[in-house]
């Protein structure tokens, strides 16, 4: 049996330059695993607890020195000498050593950093693909992805109220093609931005973030830019939005270009859009615990429209329960930060998947170099992934993953392209 020998932490930086924590694993086979946490700007209030030191007088605050501690003395005790193919019983041991409902004493960081990296031992391990690891030969599908272009809200500080603007690639057959179509209006948004005196400059998630006129003029500008680099909106691409509406929301109220508006209204104006545009998605449209819009919205959108809860699921099976049974939304974004391990992470896709809500695995705003949720999105065979724009080293790796990924699969392979968007494309 392999077994875990050594749980190493380390405070490295993310895409944001903020520190973030990276876990290193040794097993008693001489394999080494490592994996990075990613950190969210515009955070849920129910996510799991991202454990930052608070001390002043280290990187402003938010150095990771205690989640890192947490790792060295309690985490790493409780799992070495456990099976490293066993992520699920390690979870376990992680999840009693912290005893807590929101992670709050060892930090969602800490746990989070243990488990991907055991599980990226465990694959190693096995000699496989970390897809093929946790999800076996049935994993086998290639996720669309939502690709955000434009940034705004939490993102940028161009006072554009929606946080993203993503284009949606169901054309082409696969995932490589998909991807190349997202480059080439990418580029191409860029050439018409430029030509209209706009910055090219670009939001943390590597899309742009000119200083529009507001929502619908980004709308517009994705849309030319899909036409012009060829491609035909809402056959071969689609729109999507995050609004990330929780920032938006006060005392019963959405601030909406400058306006207070209730969340009908903002609803109305979704349902405004997807006849003006063929918007398939739309995530975190109301505020997280605006459930009685959320069911409204659902009501009256959700035949017509994905609406993901983001910041109103926290990729917490809890609240999905609720959310199930409440008819909010009919999809779920995944973060894996979110909920703070690999199994509850699972749990939340299965009760999903069960409901037949679709999910999109999810990176954060802040990130690193590590692919893991490339690899998850295939495992745990996720219709939609969303890991931010065309450029960017932290962003193009997951996307880079999912070429190799496609090309590890070959015939066996497939892309979800319009079938995840079923009755809508
Ligand atoms: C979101 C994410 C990722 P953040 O709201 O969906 O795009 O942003 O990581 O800042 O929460
Ligand atoms: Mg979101």
């Amino acid at each position: 049996m392999s077994k875990i020998q050594s749980v190493k932490a380390r405070e490295i930086l993310d895409s944001r330059g903020t520190p973030t924590l990276e876990v290193e694993i040794e097993t008693s086979e001489g394999i080494k695993a490592r994996a990075a946490v990613p950190s969210g700007a515009s955070t849920g209030a129910h996510e799991a607890i991202e454990l930052r030191d608070k001390d002043p007088k280290r990187y402003l605050g938010k150095g990771v020195m205690k989640a890192l501690n947490n790792v060295r003395e309690i985490c790493a005790p409780a799992v070495v000498g456990m099976n490293v193919r066993d992520w699920k019983e390690v979870d376990k041991k992680l999840l009693a050593a912290d005893g807590t409902e929101n992670k709050a004493k060892l930090g969602a960081n800490a746990i989070l950093g243990v488990s991907l990296a055991c599980a990226r031992a465990g694959a190693l391990t096995e000699k496989q693909e970390l897809f093929q690891f946790l999800g076996g030969t049935a994993a086998t599908r290639l996720p669309v992805p939502l690709m955000n272009i434009i940034n705004g809200g939490a993102h940028a500080n161009n006072g554009i109220d929606i946080q993203e603007f993503m284009i949606v690639p169901t054309c082409g057959g696969s995932f490589r093609e998909a991807l190349r179509a997202g480059s080439e209006i990418f580029q191409t948004l860029k050439k018409i931005l430029d030509e209209d005196g706009f910055s090219v400059a670009v939001g943390d998630e590597g899309g742009f973030a000119p200083k529009l006129k507001g929502n619908r003029a980004a709308l517009e500008y994705v849309m030319k830019a899909i036409e012009k680099a060829g491609y035909k909106p809402g056959q071969d691409v689609s729109l999507a939005l995050d609004v990330a509406a929780t920032e938006l929301f006060k005392d019963g109220k959405y601030t909406w270009e400058g306006k207070k508006i209730s969340s009908e209204e903002v609803t109305d104006i979704y349902a405004g859009w997807a006849k003006d545009f063929p918007l398939v998605s739309v995530e975190d449209g109301l505020s997280e615990d605006d459930w009685e819009g959320w069911i409204h919205q659902t009501k009256t959108l959700g035949s017509k429209l994905q609406l993901v809860g983001d910041d109103l699921f926290v990729t917490n099976p809890k609240r999905l329960k609720d959310g199930i049974s409440k008819k909010a939304a009919n999809a779920i974004l995944i973060k894996v930060n979110q909920i703070g391990s690999l199994s509850e992470t699972l749990d939340a896709i299965k009760m999903a998947k069960a409901a037949s809500f679709r999910t999109v695995m999810s990176h954060r705003s802040g990130e690193t170099e590590d692919t893991t949720i490339s690899d998850l999105a295939v495992a745990f065979d996720c219709e939609q992934i969303k890991t931010g724009s065309l450029c960017r080293g932290e962003r193009t790796a997951k996307y880079n993953q999912l070429l190799r990924i496609e090309e590890a699969l070959g015939a066996k392979g497939s892309y979800w392209g319009r079938k995840a968007f079923a009755g809508q494309v």
